[in-house]
């Protein structure tokens, strides 16, 4: 079997003891059967980055097969960061997955266009194989996915909608009355959208903890966790709602502290993750959760990362959470106008951002920000204002991206209606690192270019400002510490790997066009010119 490859998932919690210890019986012996194969494709947008970005578990497919494990499937997880996909290391998983097959491929849009080609060797070697997609993607174009290779796609939240279409395939009888969150195609051609009346969202403390046994830890660079899901408001350009709607739902301290225990005590994970998109919206359940989190001492071996909004902390909270073991905290701070917030529905201000950033330093956090260029409303002034606002709120890291309307979002329909979409390949182009991860020959088109800004400006600015951030000793020294990890390390550098000869030569390819492109843009780009010597005056 191919190294990383096999991720066994095992019938547990199985209703019938007997058909649990038969099916143990047949693994032991090396035949392994399973109902269905999950697929994580790559995200191939970062290019020669890839290699330098902290590598996460796939959390969609991964909560999928835990569950689908949990009723008693026996299940294989395939994740394509950590191996190749193709006819030759498919073909053996399906030939052992029980008929009617099941595959479901997960996807955000970031990594689409490898899922349709792996739907599509899917389907040559087996045309009978029933081939699902669920993620982000799917959930917000259903009817685009289902123009490829894919019979249905479940929209939303997969758990129950994703177990109850699986009983049906294999019971080969369809029953759409019975089917929530389920879009196919009829042989007339007519998409279909199933309903009824059961799960409005997943209870998240129905549900069984996250596969970590399914992959293999070693080959990811952080652990992380997920204790809330939902969000309330209504950022432009982004698309959280679409799966986990506006419903703030949290799971029990102690679900989240028997968790934390077997990723800290157990797998020995020294830096965790708090994935949630919106940690603190509810004071009194963070509190517990920290307390409970220092009567255990997780603290003392384990350090830990979580983003939120800077309008839900104050210090007494993250004094708290410091002395739990958080140590890093990101804040999506967007941009340094008002004007810009009020444009983007963000609903808190520029001083909020100000004062949460400076309450989290004086609690000892490494405080992270993230910003976009290209939202609506912005000027040149207010691109070199986030800059000035990152560099003098003394953050550790920071990050600038592209503007990515992503499909699902209120900035997509903007780009529409704008006429400024710009799908390439698949989506190969819609990433919001695209500015950065660039390499010196153009590959994509940026996915859209707010009006008033050629492409060239925005790409040039956006790069420039992440150099400039980067561009003096303490920050730098942080982007390239070992030690510092967190939810907004989206660079790693290779130390362990110097003595590794590729290695050391793909770095230098980076170093290289790093270098060249900053002296490209502000030579050819009058824009980026001013803005790099604004930048550098900062
Ligand atoms: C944690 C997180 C990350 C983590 C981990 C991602 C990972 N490995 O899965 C990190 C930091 C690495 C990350 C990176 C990126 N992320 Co991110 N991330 C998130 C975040 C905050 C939470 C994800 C999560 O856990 N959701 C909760 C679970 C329950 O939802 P889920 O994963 O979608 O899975 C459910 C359903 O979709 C469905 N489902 C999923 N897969 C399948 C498969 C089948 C067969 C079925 C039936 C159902 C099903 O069932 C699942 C359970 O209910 C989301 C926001 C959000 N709320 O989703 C953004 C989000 C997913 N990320 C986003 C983006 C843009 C990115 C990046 C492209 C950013 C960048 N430029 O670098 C990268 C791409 C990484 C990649 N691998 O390709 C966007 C995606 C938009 C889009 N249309 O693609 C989101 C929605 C945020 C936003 N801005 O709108 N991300
Ligand atoms: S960006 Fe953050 S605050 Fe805004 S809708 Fe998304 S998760 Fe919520």
């Amino acid at each position: 079997m191919p190294d990383g490859m096999l991720q066994i998932g095992g019938k547990i919690g199985v209703r019938d003891k007997v058909v649990r210890e038969q099916m143990i019986k047949q693994w032991s012996n090396g035949n392994k059967v399973y109902d269905m194969i999950l697929i994580s494709p790559k995200n191939t947008q970062l290019g020669r980055f890839t290699q330098f970005v902290p590598r996460s578990v796939p959390l969609g497919a991964g909560i999928i097969a835990g569950f689908l494990r949990n009723e008693g499937y026996g299940i294989a997880l395939l994740d394509e960061e950590t191996v190749d996909m193709n006819e030759d290391t498919l073909r053996p998983f399906l030939e052992r997955c029980e008929k009617p097959r099941i595959v479901g491929i997960s996807c955000m849009t970031s990594n689409i266009a490898r899922g349709y080609r792996i739907a599509k060797v899917i389907r040559s070697i087996d045309p009978e194989t029933k081939i699902v997609f669920g993620g982000i993607h799917a959930t917000t174009l259903p009817e685009e996915v289902l123009d490829h290779e894919c019979d249905y796609v479940v929209v939303g939240e997969g758990e129950y909608a994703f177990k109850d279409l699986v009983r049906q395939i294999k019971r080969e009888k369809i029953e759409p009355q019975n089917l929530r969150g389920v879009a196919y195609r009829e042989a007339s051609g007519k998409t279909i959208y199933t309903s009824s009346p059961w799960r409005d969202w997943v209870d998240i403390n129905e549900l069984p903890m996250f596969p970590y046994d399914m992959l293999d830890v070693t080959k990811y660079d952080f652990g992380f966790i997920l204790t809330s899901r939902g969000c309330p408001f209504d950022c432009i350009y982004c698309s959280q709602r679409a799966i986990s709607k506006r419903v703030f739902r949290y799971m029990k301290t102690e679900k989240v502290i028997e968790e934390l225990d077997y990723l800290v005590n157990g797998l020995k994970i020294p830096n965790i993750t708090f994935f949630d998109d919106y940690f603190t919206p509810n004071r009194k359940r963070v509190l517990e959760l920290c307390e409970a989190m220092r009567e255990k001492g997780f603290h003392k071996t384990c350090s830990f990362g979580v983003q939120t909004r800077a309008d839900s902390v104050d210090q007494e909270l993250l004094g708290e959470m410091r002395a739990a073991g958080f140590n890093s905290i990101m804040f999506g701070t967007e941009t340094a106008s008002e004007e810009v917030m009020t444009n983007i529905y963000k609903e808190q201000t520029v001083a909020d951002n100000a004062t949460a950033i400076k309450e989290a330093t004086k609690a000892g956090f490494n405080v992270e920000t993230t910003y976009i260029y290209g939202l609506p409303g912005e000027t040149f002034d207010a691109r070199v204002e986030a800059l000035r606002f990152s560099r003098k709120m003394g953050v550790s890291r920071a990050r600038f991206n592209n503007i990515t309307p992503y499909p699902g979002t209120t900035m997509y329909r903007i780009a529409k209606e704008e006429g400024g979409l710009v799908i390439e390949n698949d989506w190969d182009n819609f990433s919001s690192a695209a500015a950065v991860t660039a390499g010196l020959k153009k590959k994509y088109s940026m996915p859209y270019t707010p009006p008033g800004m050629t492409e060239r400006e925005l790409t040039g600015t956006v790069f420039l400002a992440n150099l400039l951030f980067y561009a003096n000793f303490s920050k730098a020294k942080a982007l390239l510490n070992p030690w510092q990890k967190g939810s907004g390390k989206w660079f790693e550098f290779p130390w362990k790997d110097l003595w590794n000869p590729l290695r050391v030569l793909d770095l230098s390819i980076l170093a290289t066009t790093v270098i060249l492109r900053a002296i490209y843009y502000p030579l050819v780009e009058k824009g980026c010119r001013k803005f790099f010597f604004k930048g550098l005056r900062i």
